[in-house]
């Protein structure tokens, strides 16, 4: 997810390409199980036992009253995820259709889509890359049935929040606390408060197209309402941090079997930060979106943040440019309040703290590195039009050769392993 300007097509992984991860995909839904669905009782057996949550476990609510949802979700901290199945209280859902006419209504919206086709050197199969594609064509591809996903849409309900969640003070951190609140202000450029604005998303997909695993980004708890059609929500639900840091650091999906949920209209699942997940349009889907950080699941949402800074391709996105000073905002909100008004102890606000420490000193050491090899590139720029100069013959004589002729072709690099970010 991302904000509103940039909607993304994705034609299967944005990232990599269809090419390398069908293979690793159709082993993820082959492995899959339907993990271990919790009715409301056995949740709070096992809460009351205070004995972890298996993993793979969720919660399922079926025709539950609203109240009862909204007592769940304030009462407990998230820590797995819970779907909430279709019931009285859902409001109308948002078509497919109605949402593909209002899209193209847009006119001329810039998305990216991989249009060109090219061989993969190795494989031999296409590769995809993204590309910017006018609304006519990506919805061309629609009509005839061609696999394409647009994610970071603007979600295209008026109350994206689900009812049980929207008047919760707990899961509104990421609104309520502005980045500028912040104490260091490392940067006037990042000012700008993306995190608190863009809360909400849409995704579009026709059949059989799916997302590698990912966490989303900045450790932000998802709530994922499909509208209209089938999504194979697949997950690894109750992982320990070590076990997530494992999988963040490894170049393959997390090792236990994924649990597959199927999501169908008016269905609303809510995930933990840091739930590692990998959706599968069945049919054409559309669905909308939130994101929240909740004071009580904090900590964990900085172990995400803190893990993204070594392996960036943990999360589909590219980091917020507030993120640090949002980070600090958050430190100094809950240090004012530690231990009351809902947020945890002064033990994870140190543990916090740490880590926001940590995450400045990275981003630190990371611009420090660009702007050393900026300026390294600048120079071996100036230094080799300077010895051109010199060898340039006078004026009649012989021409020049084409500066650099290995470099004419440009090379695809396809990455085995994934490398460590900073
Ligand atoms: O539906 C998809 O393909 C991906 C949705 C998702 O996980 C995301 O937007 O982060
Ligand atoms: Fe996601």
């Amino acid at each position: 997810m991302a904000g509103h300007k940039d909607p993304k097509i994705r034609w299967y992984d944005a990232k990599s390409q269809m090419a390398h991860t069908m293979d690793d995909f159709r082993d993820i839904i082959n492995s899959a199980t339907v993990g271990t669905p919790l009715t409301r009782d056995q949740f709070l057996h096992h809460l009351a036992a205070g004995v972890p949550f298996p993993r793979g476990s969720y919660l399922v609510l079926s025709g539950a009253r609203e109240s009862d949802v909204r007592s769940l979700v304030h009462d407990f901290e998230l820590t797995i995820p819970i779907l909430v199945r279709h019931n009285q209280h859902s409001t109308r859902n948002v078509s497919f259709a109605e949402t593909r006419k209002k899209l193209v209504g847009l006119g001329e919206q810039h998305v990216y889509t991989p249009a060109h086709e090219r061989l993969d050197r190795k494989t031999g199969k296409a590769l995809w890359l993204p590309q910017v594609l006018p609304c006519s064509v990506w919805d061309g591809m629609v009509s005839e049935q061609r696999p394409i996903n647009i994610l970071s849409l603007p979600s295209q309900r008026d109350r994206p929040v689900p009812a049980w969640l929207e008047d919760d003070p707990d899961y509104r951190v990421l609104r309520d606390v502005p980045a500028t609140e912040s104490a260091t202000e490392l940067d006037p450029r990042h000012r700008e408060d993306s995190l608190s604005k863009c809360r909400e998303f849409g995704l579009f997909a026709t059949a059989g197209v799916y997302s590698m695993p990912h966490v989303d980004r900045h450790g932000v708890i998802t709530t994922a309402r499909c509208e209209e059609g089938t999504k194979l929500w697949l997950l690894w639900s109750a992982l320990p941090m070590d076990v997530v840091a494992e999988w963040a650091a490894s170049n393959d999906p997390p090792a236990d079997p994924a649990a597959a949920i199927v999501m169908e209209d008016g269905d609303i699942l809510i995930m933990p930060p840091g739930t590692p997940h990998a959706p599968y349009s069945v049919t054409n889907v559309n669905m909308n979106g939130t994101m929240h950080w909740s004071k009580r699941t904090m900590l964990r949402s900085g172990r995400i943040c803190r893990l993204e800074i070594d392996w960036p391709e943990i999360t589909n996105e590219e980091p917020a440019p507030c993120l640090v000073e949002k980070l600090t905002a958050v430190a100094g909100r809950w240090h004012k309040s530690v231990g009351d008004d809902g947020w945890p102890s002064s033990e994870e606000l140190h543990i916090f703290e740490e880590l926001v420490e940590e995450i400045i000193q990275k981003v630190r050491e990371k611009k420090e590195r660009e702007e050393r090899e900026n300026l390294q590139r600048e120079t071996q720029k100036k230094g080799k039009r300077a010895g051109e100069k010199k060898q340039k013959p006078a004026a009649g004589g012989l021409q020049a050769q084409p500066r650099n002729k290995r470099t004419g072709g440009m090379q695809i690099a396809t990455r085995k392993k994934r490398k460590k970010g900073i």
